[in-house]
């Protein structure tokens, strides 16, 4: 799917005494509105950007300035944020209400403006309560620059073949895969206030935003619920009728006062299945490859994406590169990006290209979008996929994406020592849907607050880290609550690396005395390099993971679990990196909207 955009370019020349700098001006500007839109089959209130969703495309060249005019027209405040864009010299333009701005109110607008000084796949998004899951999200793609290096000469050394690859990556488009409720943002946040439920189910599954609601068969619900892994969890109760863990009886929500009466139909059970639009992704086996940035803006659940009978390879994850990895079937965790080669190899026709959740998770869902070869079709399907419903493989050789396989290209090393380091507990906060992500539950009312850009005590200070310019830190994140899905943990600003996972209770008091012990569970030669990282899932006990990262970016930076529910519950924290080099605030920003 291309996305028709209008993008005005503007060559600003600066004339210095020494030379002459160049950097392109892209002017891109948004109106958000709050309609009635189908979706997966049925009608709800969506914010629509521009009168689509998704959102249209911003396509960027590294270097670009960029200039980013939100007109709100919805009836409640919002933000905008860039994610993974890392801010360098504009923390006042991450989109994050409470930490880098106030709410753009209802009829104003908000001027963003910020350096794409990284390359690569990358998506702006609602950063304002809940709306993530309202549909306000749009894929950035940022062309690197001629002096970066790529990676494909890793996987050929034939010229075409290298030629065909560079030109798949140049005419990249983004593939958004999400998931979708049914009921609005504020309707699950009051229903979970209500009820006292963490709402962790969705309804269906979208691929450029399009999809169905499928209802499965109750005997193969029945049959599912009876499987060990789900039985463990299940106990003597079975799959909703949307496949999802059903409320009551379930550990992940913990010993805390339920009131299932406030609960809403479609949440957790109420399923009505649709036939809605389905996408089509055109392709021409004379371009040999297909280049897809893999986006995820989900708000609840992790996405397996397959292409049936084709491999991939993935050379990008959040927008860097890395040494090509051949797989048939990634798990791909909320707000995480995969950029994928596609050897357009197979007999031209129709190949089925599959999204599901899989069985590590709570809910069972999938949807389907189908590549279509360009002209003359010889096979008529239908494909043979490499993964089922459960996500497990149909055949002995599917491989599916393993991250402690992932080489970055280039490798860099992190600091082998760090200046400090913080252990972090996730864990509920005196209720299922109220979190904690560190020793207190940041409360969505703090968004309202004044920015802790412009005044550093405007929240509680528990909510609060203070980091140097130039130090390098550990992030420690302990997940205390069992029988959790994996937490998509994203740092604002520069990229992390992931440096280590286990399960247990991080006994130690830093990584340096936790490798004496466990060298095998870190890796400072050549770890990925990320902005956002999903723990490991907790199913029996606790589980942890390090981020490693180091402060060159001054700003008030948020950390917080991608699921929106999570983050909407309090599961977030202020870094307030480089506080020692913080910038002046532009009064445009401090007193105005950026203009
Ligand atoms: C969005 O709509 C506005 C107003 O109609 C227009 O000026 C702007 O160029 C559009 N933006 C994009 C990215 O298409
Ligand atoms: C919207 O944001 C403004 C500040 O930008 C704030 O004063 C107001 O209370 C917010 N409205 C709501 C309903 O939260
Ligand atoms: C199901 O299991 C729960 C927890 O073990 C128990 O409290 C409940 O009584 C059981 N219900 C039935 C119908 O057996
Ligand atoms: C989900 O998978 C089933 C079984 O593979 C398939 O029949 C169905 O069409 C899929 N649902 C959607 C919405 O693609
Ligand atoms: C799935 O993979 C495993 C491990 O390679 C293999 O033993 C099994 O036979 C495969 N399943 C199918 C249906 O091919
Ligand atoms: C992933 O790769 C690592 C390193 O080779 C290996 O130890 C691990 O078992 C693999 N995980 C899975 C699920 O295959
Ligand atoms: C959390 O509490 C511990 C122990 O009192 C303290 O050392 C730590 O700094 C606190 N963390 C935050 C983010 O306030
Ligand atoms: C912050 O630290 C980084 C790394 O040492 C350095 O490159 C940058 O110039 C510093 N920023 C400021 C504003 O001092
Ligand atoms: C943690 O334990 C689970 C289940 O026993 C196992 O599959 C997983 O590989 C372990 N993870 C780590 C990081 O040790
Ligand atoms: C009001 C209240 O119950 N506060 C508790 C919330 O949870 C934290 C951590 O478990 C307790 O320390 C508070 O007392
Ligand atoms: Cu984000």
């Amino acid at each position: 799917m291309k996305v028709a955009v209008s993008i005005s370019h503007f060559v600003l020349l600066f004339l210095s005494v020494f030379q002459w700098v160049s950097a392109e001006v892209v002017y891109f500007s948004i109106v958000l509105t709050w309609e009635e839109k189908e979706v997966a089959g049925f009608t709800r209130d969506v914010i629509l950007v521009n009168d689509s969703f998704p959102g249209p495309e911003l396509r960027l060249v590294q270097g670009d300035d960029v200039i980013f005019d939100v007109k709100n027209e919805c009836p409640f405040n919002v933000t905008v944020h860039f994610h993974g864009i890392d801010q360098k010299g504009t923390p006042w333009s991450d989109g994050v209400p409470g930490l880098s701005q106030r709410p753009i109110v209802s009829g104003t607008k908000f001027r963003y403006q910020w350096t794409a000084d990284q390359y690569g796949s990358y998506f702006y998004h609602a950063h304002h309560r809940g709306q993530l899951e309202d549909g306000l999200y749009g894929a950035i793609y940022i062309e690197p620059a001629n002096s970066v290096e790529r990676p494909f000469s890793l996987l050929t050394t034939e010229e075409a073949e290298l030629q065909a690859m560079i030109v798949a990556e140049k005419n990249t488009s983004p593939l958004i895969l999400s998931d979708w409720r049914l009921l609005t943002s504020e309707q699950i946040w009051d229903a979970e206030e209500a009820s006292g439920v963490d709402a962790y189910c969705a309804n269906a599954l979208l691929i450029n935003g399009l999809g169905s609601v499928s209802c499965l068969p109750r005997a193969e619900l029945d049959a599912i619920s009876a499987i060990p892994n789900f039985q463990l969890i299940l106990g003597n109760t079975t799959l909703t009728d949307i496949a999802c863990f059903p409320p009551n009886n379930v550990p992940a929500e913990g010993d805390y006062p339920h009131d299932y009466s406030k609960l809403l139909p479609t949440m957790f059970e109420g399923c009505t299945a649709s036939q809605s639009a389905h996408e089509v992704l055109t392709v021409n086996a004379n371009d040999r490859y297909v280049s897809w940035d893999l986006i995820s803006p989900a708000g609840i659940l992790a996405l397996t994406f397959s292409i049936d009978q084709h491999d991939m390879y993935v050379y990008a994850i959040d927008g860097r590169y890395i040494q090509p990895y051949l797989v048939n079937a990634i798990n791909i965790p909320n707000a995480n990006r995969f950029s994928v080669m596609v050897p357009l190899n197979q007999e031209p026709g129709d190949y089925t290209i599959r999204l599901i959740t899989g069985d590590e998770q709570q809910q069972i869902l999938n949807t389907t979008a189908t590549m279509h070869y360009e002209g003359h079709s010889e096979f008529t399907g239908p494909s043979e996929p490499w993964i089922d419903l459960l996500g497990q493989n149909t055949t002995i050789d599917t491989i599916f994406y393993n991250e402690s396989l992932v080489v970055p290209f280039p490798v860099v090393s992190p600091s082998a020592t760090v200046d400090e380091t913080y252990i972090l507990n996730i864990q509920h906060y005196n209720a299922s849907y109220l979190w904690t992500l560190g020793n207190s539950s940041f409360n969505l009312e703090l968004e309202e607050s004044q920015p802790l850009l412009f005044n550093q005590h405007a929240i509680p200070n528990d909510l609060i880290i203070r980091t140097k310019n130039g130090s390098w830190v550990d992030l420690i994140i302990q997940v205390d609550t069992p029988f959790q899905a994996a937490h998509p943990i994203h740092k604002h600003s520069n990229k992390h690396f992931a440096i280590g996972s286990g399960n247990g209770t991080f006994t130690w008091s830093s990584v340096e005395e936790a490798m004496q012990d466990i060298p095998e569970s870190f890796n400072l030669i050549n770890p990925p390099i990320k902005d956002t990282t999903a723990a490991p899932t907790s199913l029996t006990g606790p589980v942890w993971m390090v981020l490693r990262y180091q402060v060159v970016i001054p700003g008030a930076f948020l950390l917080h679990c991608h699921i929106q529910v999570h983050q909407s519950g309090g599961m977030a924290l202020a870094i307030l990196d480089g506080v020692d080099a913080w910038p002046r605030i532009p009064d445009a920003y401090l007193y105005d909207s950026g203009f």
